[in-house]
């Protein structure tokens, strides 16, 4: 396409099909959707996400498009006759499809599919580009049931050497068979890494997941920074007894124990302000019954800042603290980093095309840092990364009541077209 087509007076002629662009987001909600709740459980690799991932590459393969999947899962989408693989510099454009449990249908899909939309419109345009636009769906972003969270773009980072040999879910179930099932090889990680300097940018459009969009009434939010995150899972060892005939002096009931580290992790953000956040979100007690003193717990601490060496003060406190439960309880507490993700800022120049492109859509823009953590804080160890979010109503997320308005999903995929332009012809970066 000429650049006459292109941009007339700098309005860009070119635009996405909002009506296919939500047509997708209603189609993605159905599946794994809880007919009661109404949330979204599509933990990563699980049958639901499968039908998730299928859905999306019939909606590529439909629209003329190529999709692939690599040995971690990740869903590359490519449009053919825009070069081999390797050849030229790649705009990446994504986010994830899996979910938290009971989470909401915009979390993630909302950013592929518009990637998806993007890819296809600028692909139908015939768009003469430097740099090839891709789309990906990044693999299990959530962690919801294998390890670990940032799955797939730590694999296209080249993260995932150091894996624990045979990785299992939560229930102690190999992770080796679900990857195959989804289309992914555990014995050739190292081939879903991308080289330095392959990837020109990265782009992500996603829900802001909090209330400031919302309450300022922007439109747009350029992200700044996406936050650090720490994933701690706890196992915490006591001895398993009848609750009735066993006297309370000498128990050692991990239950009480584990009681004590969710106060504990809650007091470092809450009370002593160590990080941002401080969160115990899943907690699993053995045997379970309502008449056994629990044996082991495992949970999951986790920890946000933006300030890495905050995060890790706030960590060496808690590990301090989990010394003192055990001593007082009785208890072994055997620790695990499940995920250590710096901070990272946005490129300044995308921000800039990010805030060019809302105001030639005359979007009212703000920019904010991200406190939910994102695929692109990892790819940013390969490319320059720009972040773009659409107002949540009621700032809430992770639950089924998680929505945008309809117009405000369609202006964040504009936005996001109008940058791709500008970096895939390589007037940006
Ligand atoms: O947990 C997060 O911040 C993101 O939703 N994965
Ligand atoms: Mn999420
Ligand atoms: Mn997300």
């Amino acid at each position: 396409m000429s650049d006459q087509l292109l941009e007339r007076g700098g309005q860009l002629t070119l635009d996405i099909d909002p009506d296919r662009l939500l047509r997708r987001v209603a189609d993605l909600a159905r599946i794994g959707a809880d007919p009661v709740t109404g949330g979204i459980t599509r933990e990563g690799f699980s049958t639901a996400d499968r039908e998730a991932r299928a859905y999306l590459m019939a909606q590529a393969r439909a629209a003329g498009l190529a999709p692939s999947v690599d040995a971690a899962g990740n869903i590359v989408v490519r449009a053919p006759g825009c070069g081999e693989a390797g050849d030229r510099q790649v705009l990446m454009m994504g986010s994830h499809l899996d979910t938290v449990v009971n989470g909401g249908r915009l979390d993630g899909a909302y950013g592929v599919l518009a990637a998806l939309e993007v890819l296809q419109t600028l692909a139908h345009a015939g768009l003469d580009t430097v740099c090839e636009p891709v789309a990906v769906a990044f693999a299990n972003e959530e962690g919801a049931l294998f390890p670990q969270p940032f799955w797939g773009s730590m694999a296209v980072a080249g993260r995932l050497a150091s894996l624990p040999r045979e990785p299992t879910d939560h229930h102690g179930r190999p992770l080796r068979e679900a990857l195959q099932l989804a289309g992914g090889d555990l014995d050739a990680l190292g081939s879903a890494c991308w080289q330095a300097g392959s990837i020109a940018a990265y782009l992500e459009l996603h829900v802001e997941q909090g209330p400031v969009l919302e309450r300022s009434g922007s439109r747009i939010g350029v992200v700044e920074a996406i936050t650090g995150r720490t994933v701690l899972t706890l196992e915490v060892r006591g001895t398993a007894g009848h609750s009735g005939t066993s006297p309370m002096e000498g128990r050692s009931d991990a239950m009480a124990a584990a009681a004590r580290v969710v106060l504990a992790a809650e007091n470092l953000a809450a009370d002593r302000q160590l990080c941002r956040v401080a969160t115990v979100g899943r907690l699993d007690p053995h045997p379970n019954t309502p008449n056994t003193i629990a044996g082991t717990v495992r949970l999951t601490v986790d920890l946000r800042d933006t300030d890495v060496w905050r995060m890790a003060g706030a960590e060496q406190v808690l590990r301090r603290m989990l010394r003192q439960i055990e001593r007082s309880t009785g208890t072994e507490i055997e620790v695990v980093a499940e995920t250590r993700s710096d901070p990272v800022s946005a490129d300044l120049r995308l921000r800039a095309e990010i805030e060019r492109s809302a105001d030639g859509l005359g979007l009212a823009h703000e920019v904010l840092p991200s406190g939910a953590g994102h695929d692109a804080q990892v790819v940013a160890d390969l490319a320059p990364i720009g972040m773009i979010f659409v107002p949540s109503l009621g700032g809430i997320s992770h639950v089924p009541e998680e929505d945008s308005r309809p117009e405000d999903l369609v202006a964040g995929a504009r936005v996001l077209l109008r940058t791709a332009v500008r970096v895939a012809r390589g007037t940006v970066l």
